[in-house]
């Protein structure tokens, strides 16, 4: 049967992990940097909930809310009444980095993400924008709906498992994202070239190139149009950058309506390896690595992957003198396409979002002189 090719080895309906006791994990910063496209064995893992184990035969996705016609999808169809779209990104939870922001800045409240909750893979899978336009909606609606003073979103849902804040998982994004071409925004059922594993939302997940991570459902199967954001919890009161000066949860009740959603994932630099081989976001035309501290910088030679850059990260390496003895550190900062260049620290924030400070390479014994 055609449909195998989608049916990864969770045939049987079945979870992994628990609600109480879900799976997060980051690689090592080292195995992460070591090649461009991250094998999804080695990528982080982040969920609320258990990961549930679908039949991909049994599952659909229904497309609905404020569009003229709502209907369902089955995976078979996704993977063959649709032109089908390879993309390659970068994915990041919007903690990555937190342990930084926790113990150069102060303490925030969750997860301990050291610098490797990113990765850096390639999706496939039919555009939004298809299966979006096949509910008859105009091609320019987040236009139209605009120029109404509505201000139109896809909200991506998963109800296959609970999670640990809210009966299920979702978060939405601006309609114009999904309905623009070059925003590649995907239905994905490949990652890297084979079926998703369960552990990264088999059979089917959303790809929003560009976008935090919070947003990319996993086992995926509602897709709805609306005038408003998600209603999830993930949506409304988490994954967003809280004012600084709000300091304990009571507080953050008030500013949580308030608050922007966190969409963009911040430029962000790597540094733990002392080969000093590391990583930044695109857009970065210009990396520069100090060992001393900030006082002199030395520009890295950003790699050439090959592929297309516009989603991806950057991967670089720089070779610099640093004196033997222990307790050295590496710094690293990046400057974009508009000349912006990355700052020794960004704002603090209780949840501890969006951290893109310098990145340090910190407690190095340098043992020998050597040239690298
Ligand atoms: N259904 C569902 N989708 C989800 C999540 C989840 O808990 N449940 N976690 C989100 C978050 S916060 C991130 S960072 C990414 C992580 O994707 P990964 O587990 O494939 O690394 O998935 C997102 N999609
Ligand atoms: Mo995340």
């Amino acid at each position: 049967m055609e449909l195998l090719s989608y049916c990864s080895i969770d045939e049987v309906r079945g979870i992994d992990y628990s609600v109480d006791d879900p799976l997060n994990r980051e690689p090592s910063t080292k195995e992460l940097v070591s090649s461009f496209i991250t094998p999804s064995n080695i990528a982080y893992d982040r969920n609320h909930g258990a990961i549930p184990h679908i039949a991909s035969s049994k599952h659909f996705v229904r497309v609905n809310g404020q569009v003229p016609h709502s209907y369902n999808l089955t995976v078979h169809q996704l993977a063959t009444e649709f032109p089908q779209h390879e993309v390659t990104c970068a994915l990041e939870c919007a903690g990555n980095r937190r342990h930084a922001m926790r113990t150069l800045l102060k303490e925030v409240d969750g997860i301990d993400w050291g610098d490797a909750a990113v990765m850096n893979c390639t999706w496939k899978g039919p555009r939004l924008r298809d299966v979006l336009l096949r509910t008859g909606m105009a091609e320019d609606e987040d236009k139209i709906q605009w120029t109404r003073g509505r201000w139109m979103h896809v909200c991506f849902s998963s109800y296959q498992v609970r999670c640990q804040e809210d009966k299920w998982f979702g978060g939405s994004v601006e309609l114009g994202r999904c309905l623009a071409e070059e925003g590649d925004v995907i239905l994905a059922l490949e990652m890297n070239g084979t079926p998703l594993t369960a552990r990264h939302g088999h059979p089917v997940r959303a790809v929003i190139p560009g976008i935090s991570g919070s947003k990319w459902v996993k086992w995926l199967d509602r897709i709805t149009v609306q005038d408003h954001e998600s209603p999830n919890f993930y949506q409304r009161h988490d994954y967003r950058v809280l004012p600084p000066e709000v300091t304990d949860k009571d507080t953050a009740e008030k500013f949580w309506p308030i608050s922007p959603p966190l969409y963009d994932i911040p430029d962000w630099s790597k540094s733990k390896d002392m080969r000093c081989r590391m990583v930044q976001m695109a857009p970065v035309t210009r990396v520069e690595v100090s060992g001393d501290g900030g006082k002199t910088w030395v520009d890295a030679t950003l790699e050439e992957p090959g592929a297309s850059m516009k989603w991806c990260w950057v991967l670089w390496k720089a070779s610099i003198h640093l004196p033997m003895g222990k307790g050295r550190e590496i710094v690293s900062r990046a400057m974009d396409r508009g000349y912006n260049r990355q700052k020794e620290h960004s704002e603090w924030n209780l949840r501890g979002v969006g951290y893109n400070g310098y990145g340090r390479a910190s407690d190095l014994t340098v043992v020998s002189s050597t040239h690298l």
